[in-house]
């Protein structure tokens, strides 16, 4: 199962690289077209649109901020202080080995939480689920979306970037479209570790727009480049050079929530000050190089708080991560 499930991950890559960026479009164009003729059952009656004018913000400048907030963050808190974590960005960025958040903090830069601890954590996959933001991510992918990765992470206090690519820019690559939502669960200032992401930088245009006016970069640098080439930190720097007037820092008080698409460069700053803890919620077209069933199978939706009703969309949308017929009968 495990060497089936790379050996996908794998061929996605190869054929991502293989394949000019304006090339990735076409075919998500093509997926979602086939998506139409097979998901109207999935669609909402009564879609709740009162996000849709997020959408050309999203579009033009690769980010948006959702105008709510989690209410419950600092149950969300008691709740997190009490589990494990792993070294890293993600449960599989290192070891995996299990750490009382105290250790971690000692020892780490970065220390995340496993999906089935994020899954079963009070209320977040609901906030995932809010028909309103499913709704404008229905229509910025142009389908109903696959929620096919949870994560939850500290970035601590550090001197440095920890040697996993997040805390250096990069693009994330992992489906032909998808999107992620951030929800911060502290005070994100900009020393307290906030995201940040250069607009526009996501298409091919918007990559060609931010290098004009740019007289060098290192060999080999040119906009359609920039989407299949290795990334590292001498990049990074190059990216924070070049491109400080134009990033952008997602900021914003505990509970709040970013919805970025991460084809464009990102990374997350360092805190200087104060520790950030955030989640993202990944939604794209389907499982891919990067889903949660990679780390382990759909959880029972008798796991899962959650007041989702198990309708056909329901099932649908979370189906990587909860099985809604396992239990006891
Ligand atoms: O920590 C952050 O804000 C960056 C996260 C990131 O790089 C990613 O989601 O790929």
């Amino acid at each position: 199962m495990t060497v089936y499930t790379d050996l996908t991950a794998r061929a996605l890559t190869v054929l991502r690289r293989g394949l000019p960026k304006h090339q990735w479009d076409e075919l998500a164009q093509k997926i979602v077209q086939d998506r139409h003729t097979i998901e109207g059952h999935l669609r909402e009656e009564v879609p709740s649109n009162e996000f849709a004018g997020l959408l050309p913000h999203l579009r033009k400048r690769s980010h948006v901020q959702i105008p709510i907030t989690l209410s419950n963050v600092e149950e969300l808190h008691r709740y997190f202080e009490d589990q494990p974590v792993h070294r890293g960005a993600n449960a599989l960025s290192f070891d995996g080995r299990p750490k009382s958040l105290a250790a971690a903090r000692s020892d780490f830069p970065m220390a995340a939480y496993s999906a089935e601890t994020v899954i079963r954590a009070p209320g977040l996959i609901d906030a995932m689920n809010d028909p309103r933001l499913l709704h404008l991510i229905e229509q910025y992918l142009g389908c109903v979306p696959t929620l096919y990765s949870v994560n939850a992470w500290w970035s601590f206090v550090a001197p440095r970037p920890e040697m996993t690519n997040v805390q250096f820019f990069h693009r994330d690559t992992d489906d032909w479209r998808f999107v992620t939502l951030f929800i911060y669960l502290t005070d994100v200032g900009h020393d307290g570790g906030p995201h940040e992401v250069i607009p526009g930088s996501h298409s091919l245009d918007g990559m060609k727009r931010l290098l004009k006016g740019i007289p060098f970069w290192r060999p080999k640098m040119d906009a359609a480049h920039s989407f299949v080439d290795d990334m590292g930190e001498d990049f990074s720097l190059a990216c924070e050079q070049h491109f400080k007037t134009e990033a952008v820092q997602l900021t914003g008080p505990a509970g709040s929530m970013h919805l970025v698409n991460t084809v464009a460069l990102h990374r997350g700053v360092v805190p200087t000050r104060t520790d950030r803890l955030v989640v993202w919620a990944r939604y794209g077209l389907g499982p891919n190089t990067n889903s949660a069933d990679l780390e382990r199978g759909p959880l029972s939706v008798r796991f899962v708080p959650t007041q989702l009703q198990g309708t056909a969309r329901d099932r649908y949308v979370n189906r990587l991560l909860i099985e809604f017929d396992r239990g006891a009968f």
